[in-house]
């Protein structure tokens, strides 16, 4: 039974709500925990096809909560034990992942939304890195993501100044994916899930795989690595469906698999 986090599915789409509104979804070892298991569990679910994670109430994520910092714990042992395995399982799920940021998200809580593969936010939600105003560096997976997101000098500002920015500022970074209108927000959410579930999920995981061996690989490890991933795609029922339906003039229906 979770108590931190709140997990939910309808029409082949998991959604996980950071669920301690009355601190803005501040983060405790209990809510990092139950985090990584739901994002485990859907990963495993053979009939989800999208994840979304939010937060409830005004806020997405205000980061760590501040207010259970033990005097004396060490923070690179807390980050082992409990954010490590809510990136690893973000970064490396099969399925694909909007953070649908509902309101203010900072520290570990924009951490949080990089390591997802979409970031749809609300044009009224402010954001900030923060970790420089009380003296920490950027940490659960910022330091990887962010530079890769949004190019080294501008990762660099925004860690070293750890400004408040506003949702159109994030969208001209290329930090999000879009800025949509607070009345419009949560069906635009629903209906970008929404199309990502009618996507051949199995390929949307091979994509991920693929993309993600990018990064570290070179041209030959690639060109390998697309023939391992294309030889998998090709013998999907998604792909021979989508080619049928091609030949016969009618639009693809994808069933995941
Ligand atoms: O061990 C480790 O590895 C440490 C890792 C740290 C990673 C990090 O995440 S570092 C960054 C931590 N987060 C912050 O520094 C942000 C702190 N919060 C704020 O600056 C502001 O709350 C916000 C800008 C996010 C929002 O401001 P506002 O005015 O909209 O709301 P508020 O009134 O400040 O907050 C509402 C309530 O949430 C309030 O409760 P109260 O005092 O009325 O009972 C506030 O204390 C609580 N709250 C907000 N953020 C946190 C929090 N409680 C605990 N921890 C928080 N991070």
């Amino acid at each position: 039974m979770k108590t931190e986090i709140t997990y939910a599915v309808e029409e082949q789409v998991a959604t996980i709500t950071l669920s301690r509104p009355e601190r803005l979804n501040a983060l405790t070892s209990t809510l990092l925990t139950e985090l990584a298991e739901s994002i485990e569990e859907a990963n495993q679910d053979d009939t989800i096809r999208v994840i979304v994670l939010t937060g409830a109430g005004r806020g997405f994520c205000a980061g760590q909560d501040l207010k259970t910092v033990q005097p004396g714990m060490d923070h690179g042992d807390y980050l082992k034990q409990y954010y490590h395995p809510v990136i690893r399982a973000l970064a490396t799920t099969k399925k694909p992942t909007i953070a649908a940021i509902n309101g203010v998200a900072a520290g570990a809580g924009l951490s949080l939304t990089l390591a997802c593969d979409f970031r749809i936010v609300r044009d009224d939600a402010k954001l900030s890195l923060g970790f420089i105003n009380i003296g920490l560096v950027p940490d659960a997976g910022a330091p990887y993501f962010l530079p890769r997101l949004i190019g080294s000098a501008k990762a660099l500002e925004l860690a070293l100044l750890g400004e408040t920015i506003t949702a159109q500022q994030a969208y001209d970074y290329h930090l999000v994916t879009k800025s949509v209108d607070a009345g419009q927000y949560e069906q635009e959410v629903a209906s970008f899930a929404k199309l990502l579930a009618s996507r051949p999920t199995k390929v949307i995981g091979y994509i991920k795989q693929l993309q993600s061996a990018s990064s570290e690989s070179t041209l030959e490890d690639m060109l390998a690595q697309e023939i391992i991933y294309q030889s998998r795609a090709g013998k999907t029922e998604d792909h021979q469906q989508a080619v049928q339906a091609f030949l016969e003039k009618k639009a693809p229906v994808f069933s995941g698999r």
